[in-house]
């Protein structure tokens, strides 16, 4: 049974949703195994638009489910929202969602402490003010609160008094959360989950289920976005990669397909180095052409050319065993189309940084290629050839467009 996983390339946003949404109907269950309520996967069903940032991208008629696996930090308000609407035109779709009980939450402290913590930094990170860091951080120092926390209220109320004296003692009269409207929170948001049907699961229970089905993967945010390997510390605070998937109980060796998503351009939402980043009328217009504001924030996206360098080390990063490459319909028109090959890397021409620390010193070293008039052109074909051949990967499908159904097989 096929086993498949779907990570961004780049910086995120180069259409993981739309793509996973693709390949869904073929698999029994899609799972997403890290990130929050930061992510933005846009979907577009039936002429309307959707945007999930807690749920998998799972196909709303479709017979598949989705599992919300432990490597997430979870947004119970968030995932409310996002189940109400879907709701309205699909009824009864919660309760083709399964999380795991041994997932973390996000708490109303960690998006005020997210916004605390950016004020104070001398070069803020440029977050999404989710609360993902503070969640992560609370993970791995230990102070986060697991989901089964929820039905054993007793269990609740005293990890919430031991937390908080910590945390009043860390932030004092800053943090307005108090326990008691956390408890509260937990409360209202977990009534209203039960009344949606939502399922609870832990991997553990799934394992055998996974195993012997169909299990696609989606990633989130993008391999140079990753906690240990992303351009830190610009990055978000969890697994950006495939190796992701262990949170749900697998091992990459089970993995029959490791598809890396790249746009036909850069992008990048926040802070840190952007080795290829272009400023002034030609990024506006790509910026424009490309909608490229931030599903989650609306922020502008800052826009680049094609980064080789960067993709081959997202390739052996992640183990990337084919590409998609998404919105090269943006480019439609383009006269020359710049590709960055290589970096040069204090004095040093590099194909592949060496470690994340290259990319903040990198220059950018291009070559031009022609444009193409549509997808359909010829130039198009040698552009998909030419990142083929200087990565070392197949592109296995194309993406023309922001519906599901425009995407194909290249060959
Ligand atoms: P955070 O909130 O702690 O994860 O932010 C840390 C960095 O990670 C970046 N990040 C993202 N980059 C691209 N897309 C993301 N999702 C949204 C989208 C972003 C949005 O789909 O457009 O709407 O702004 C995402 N999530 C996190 C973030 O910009 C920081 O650089
Ligand atoms: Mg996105």
């Amino acid at each position: 049974m096929e086993k498949m996983s779907i990570v961004g390339a780049q910086w995120g946003d180069e259409g993981k949703g739309k793509v996973v949404n693709y390949f869904s109907e073929k698999f029994e269950w899609i799972v997403r195994f890290s990130g929050g309520a930061n992510a933005g996967h846009t979907i577009y069903y039936k002429g309307k638009k959707y945007v999930n940032h807690m749920l998998p991208s799972i196909m709303p008629n479709s017979k598949s489910k989705g599992f919300l696996g432990a490597g997430m930090v979870l947004d119970l308000e968030k995932l409310v929202e996002e189940l109400n609407i879907l709701e309205v035109d699909f009824p009864g779709m919660s309760s083709k969602f399964y999380i795991d009980l041994e997932a973390f939450l996000v708490l109303p402290w960690h998006k005020e402490e997210d916004e605390i913590i950016e004020s104070m930094r001398k070069k803020p990170i440029g977050t999404t003010k989710r609360g993902i860091g503070p969640a992560y951080t609370d993970k791995v120092s230990r102070e986060g609160i697991k989901l089964y926390y929820l039905f054993d209220e007793k269990m609740l109320k005293e990890r919430l008094e031991d937390i908080y004296y910590l945390k009043s003692s860390q932030y004092g009269d800053k943090l307005k959360t108090s326990k008691d409207d956390v408890f509260e929170y937990l409360m209202k948001t977990k009534n209203e989950l039960e009344k949606l049907k939502i399922n609870y699961a832990s991997a553990v229970e799934m394992g055998n289920v996974f195993r012997s089905t169909s299990v696609l993967f989606e990633g989130a945010q993008g391999v140079l976005l990753d906690l240990d390997f992303g351009t830190y510390p610009f990055v978000t605070s969890s697994s950006c990669m495939a190796h992701g998937v262990s949170s749900v109980g697998f091992s990459t060796f089970e993995l029959d397909e490791v598809y890396g998503v790249l746009k036909a351009y850069t992008t990048r939402v926040g802070s840190g180095p952007f080795p290829t980043e272009i400023f002034g009328e030609e990024a506006d217009k790509i910026r424009e052409l490309g909608k490229e504001y931030g599903a989650t924030t609306g922020r502008p996206r800052r826009v680049g050319w094609l980064d080789l360098p960067a993709l081959r080390y997202a390739k052996i990063r992640s183990g990337l065993t084919g590409l998609v490459i998404t919105k090269a319909d943006v480019l439609n028109g383009l006269d020359k189309i710049k590709v960055c090959t290589h970096y040069e890397v204090n004095g040093k021409t590099k194909d592949t940084p060496s470690s994340s620390y290259d990319f903040f010193v990198a220059k950018p070293i291009y070559t031009e290629l022609n444009g193409w008039k549509d997808t359909n052109d010829i130039n198009f074909l040698k552009y998909l050839s030419y990142i083929e051949e200087q990565i070392g990967v197949d592109i296995d499908y194309i993406s023309y467009g922001p519906k599901t159904e425009e995407m194909c097989s290249k060959n």
